[in-house]
């Protein structure tokens, strides 16, 4: 007879290749051995240590899907199975990895050209280079479309653009040495990708303050691209892409992400939540995993999770074979984030005053999945993709 097993409930596992499950144990491990020990540390001091991407780089877990280049060429589940391990430890380590793996590495290895790939790929692939993604902008955040950053023709040095502009809430920044970033190009009007390295910005163009005392996703690192005048070669543009097709690329692979690595996060919460259930005694020395409350709360979550599992795995599986429309993408995204922020809501109450200690891990993942549901689109905005795509009415506007 079939058992039932509480942390893979629909035998999700039995979807998955055994090379899938070897890279998920090798995430696996490295996350719970290297992460782990240091995320409380990390959270309460709001440091991100930059070796971590080298580490994963060493084990190749950077921009695992791309093929060459020094990357591992993995499929979109295996790639999903690295997010899952890393978000269970943390939602802001998986960020970091997030944006240096889909948005930077995936952006250049769609869109670059070949010196662009060369320049940089093998180097963000070892996570000896660190990448980030400026979209958003003080006054543009769920419509990048009106964003102000322009680029034009560089008054004085010959086959240089000047980028100016300001981005805001960029993971990495502080400590990124190449950084994609959107901008309009002054003559068409139109948006374009920019690579811009921050060791040759002479000084004074380029600032990227952190933005510090944040209550979620302490663990990673987030700033600011202000850009006053920075002369940009030419050849650091991305050659073709034009309009919101191109950062929008890179973010239907960030999501598809987002959607794996929050029901790792949850995973987490289920886990904690059931030992402490399991163990803490309530009224004639009965452990509260005894309630009847506390059975639905832990069954609401274990379900939610296998199923965020089973639909990340067909996305997954429809992406490789070229059949993932970004509304799927959008519809996973929205849902997961949703339910693991839900889900580790009501774990939370659980653990009591306890769930007040950061020791618990509980109130870590709860501020983080607050986050995670509000970037890289906020859930509302992905309703209203989904809207659009279900009526054929756009309601952004
Ligand atoms: P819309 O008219 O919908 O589209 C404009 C052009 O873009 C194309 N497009 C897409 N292409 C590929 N994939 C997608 N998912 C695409 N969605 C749209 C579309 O075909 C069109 O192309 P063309 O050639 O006709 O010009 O544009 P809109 O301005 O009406 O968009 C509205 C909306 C709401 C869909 C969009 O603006 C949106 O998604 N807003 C959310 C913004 C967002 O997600 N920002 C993320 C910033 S990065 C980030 O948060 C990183 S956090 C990382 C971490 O730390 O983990
Ligand atoms: P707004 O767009 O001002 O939205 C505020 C609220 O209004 C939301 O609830 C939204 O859903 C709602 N709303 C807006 N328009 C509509 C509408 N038409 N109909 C209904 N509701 C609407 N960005 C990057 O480019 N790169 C990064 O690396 C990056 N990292 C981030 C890291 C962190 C920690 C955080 C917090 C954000 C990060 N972001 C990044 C930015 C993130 O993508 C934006 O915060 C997000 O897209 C929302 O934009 P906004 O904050 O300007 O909110």
């Amino acid at each position: 007879p079939s058992v039932f097993n509480w942390e893979d409930p629909l035998d999700s596992t039995s979807l998955f290749t055994e090379e899938e499950i070897a890279i998920q144990q090798t995430a696996h491990s490295y996350c719970q051995e290297r992460l782990l020990p240091r995320v409380l540390d990390a959270y309460r001091n709001e440091h991100y240590d930059r070796k971590i991407l080298e580490e994963m780089g060493e084990l190749g877990l950077l921009g695992a899907k791309i093929k060459g280049y020094g990357c591992a060429g993995v499929s979109s589940v295996a790639s999903g199975l690295i997010t899952r391990e890393v978000e269970r430890v943390d939602s802001g380590y998986r960020s970091g990895m997030s944006v240096q793996s889909s948005l930077v590495m995936g952006g250049i290895d769609e869109f670059g050209t070949q010196e662009q790939k060369e320049k940089y790929l093998p180097g963000l692939a070892q996570g000896k280079l660190l990448g980030c993604f400026g979209l958003t902008e003080p006054n543009h955040g769920s419509d990048p479309g009106s964003m102000e950053s322009t680029a034009k023709p560089h008054p004085s040095k010959q086959g240089y653009l000047s980028i100016s502009g300001s981005k805001t809430w960029i993971t990495n920044s502080p400590i990124a040495d190449v950084m994609l970033v959107w901008a309009k190009l002054q003559a068409t009007g139109k948006i374009r990708g920019f690579l811009i390295d921050r060791d040759e910005c002479p000084p004074g163009t380029l600032e990227t303050p952190p933005l510090k005392n944040k209550n979620g996703l302490r663990a990673s690192i987030t700033g600011m691209i202000q850009l006053d005048d920075c002369p940009v070669p030419e050849a650091n543009m991305f050659p073709e892409v034009e309009g919101l097709r191109g950062p929008f690329s890179c973010l239907n692979s960030a999501r598809f992400g987002i959607a794996w690595g929050v029901m790792g996060a949850l995973e987490d919460c289920i886990s904690r939540a059931r030992t402490y259930a399991l163990e803490r005694r309530q009224f004639k020395n009965n452990p509260i995993a005894k309630y009847q409350l506390v059975q639905k709360k832990l069954s609401d979550a274990v379900t939610d999770a296998a199923y965020g599992i089973l639909a990340a795995t067909q996305v997954g599986r429809l992406k490789d074979q070229g059949k993932a429309a970004p509304e799927m993408i959008s519809m996973i995204k929205r849902q997961n984030c949703d339910r693991a922020l839900l889900n580790a809501r009501t774990l939370q109450e659980i653990f009591g005053g306890n769930a007040v200690s950061d020791e618990y891990g509980i109130g870590r993942h709860v501020a983080n999945l607050f986050v995670t549901q509000t970037y890289e689109g906020q859930s509302d905005i992905h309703s209203l993709i989904l809207g659009r795509a279900i009526t054929g009415i756009p309601a952004f506007v």
